[in-house]
């Protein structure tokens, strides 16, 4: 009794199984974007959700302020093979902006001011599992990693989290984004790690 076995800390949980297959992890919080940051002020800032029909569903900068916040702290996990674990936001879920939206669409296709585009299935944006994100480790989000605001899909390679969300369309028939038609994988889930197609 009384006695510490010097090998205790040693024999605790680590951290691997948090990381997907081929992941490293980082600390920093590194910038992948295709192109030049855009300046989205947020006084003409919007979020358009359309439909299949045709239908549009429009909120300001203040309308998504107004709305329930949530606060997730989420693990995410780049293609290019950095994962960073427990990072903390602040936005509004999609199941907030989708309830009430008469679809039958099944997929969705993320477009940013800048014109960057990503795809990914309706389902994968609800149930908890994504956000339309404003605030990152308790300050605005930074423009280069998406501000005024971003998309952020945790489960999937996070270049389905669209910075500098503009909208979504909600879609019958799946349509590649940006990256999707370069021959990166259509669906992007990091535990099988599915970064290019046929993976
Ligand atoms: N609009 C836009 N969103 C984007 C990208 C981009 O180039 N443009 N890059 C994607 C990729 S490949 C990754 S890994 C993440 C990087 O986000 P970060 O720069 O905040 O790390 O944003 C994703 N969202
Ligand atoms: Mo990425």
């Amino acid at each position: 009794m009384g006695i510490v076995s010097p090998g205790f800390r040693g024999r605790r949980r680590s951290t691997a199984p948090d990381l997907p297959p081929g992941q490293y992890l980082t600390t920093d919080f590194p910038v992948l974007s295709a192109g030049p940051t855009p300046k989205v002020p947020v006084d003409r800032w919007e979020f358009v959700i359309s439909t299949e029909a045709g239908a549009e569903y429009r909120w300001t900068w203040d309308e998504l302020m107004g709305l329930p916040q949530e606060t997730p702290t989420v693990d995410i996990h780049c293609v290019t093979r950095w994962s960073k674990l427990g990072t903390r936001w602040q936005g509004v879920s999609l199941d907030t902006l989708l309830a009430g939206i008469d679809t039958d669409a099944r997929y969705a296709l993320a477009h940013s001011y800048g014109g960057y585009t990503t795809n990914l299935p309706l389902t994968d944006l609800r149930e908890g599992r994504a956000w339309v994100a404003h605030r990152f480790d308790d300050a605005p989000l930074a423009p280069e990693h998406g501000g005024p605001a971003r998309l952020l899909v945790p489960h999937l390679y996070f270049w389905k989290s669209a910075k500098w969300v503009r909208g979504i369309r909600l879609l019958v028939d799946d349509t590649p984004g940006f990256w999707e038609t370069g021959g990166y994988h259509d669906y992007g889930d990091p535990w099988r790690e599915q970064r290019y197609q046929g993976d």
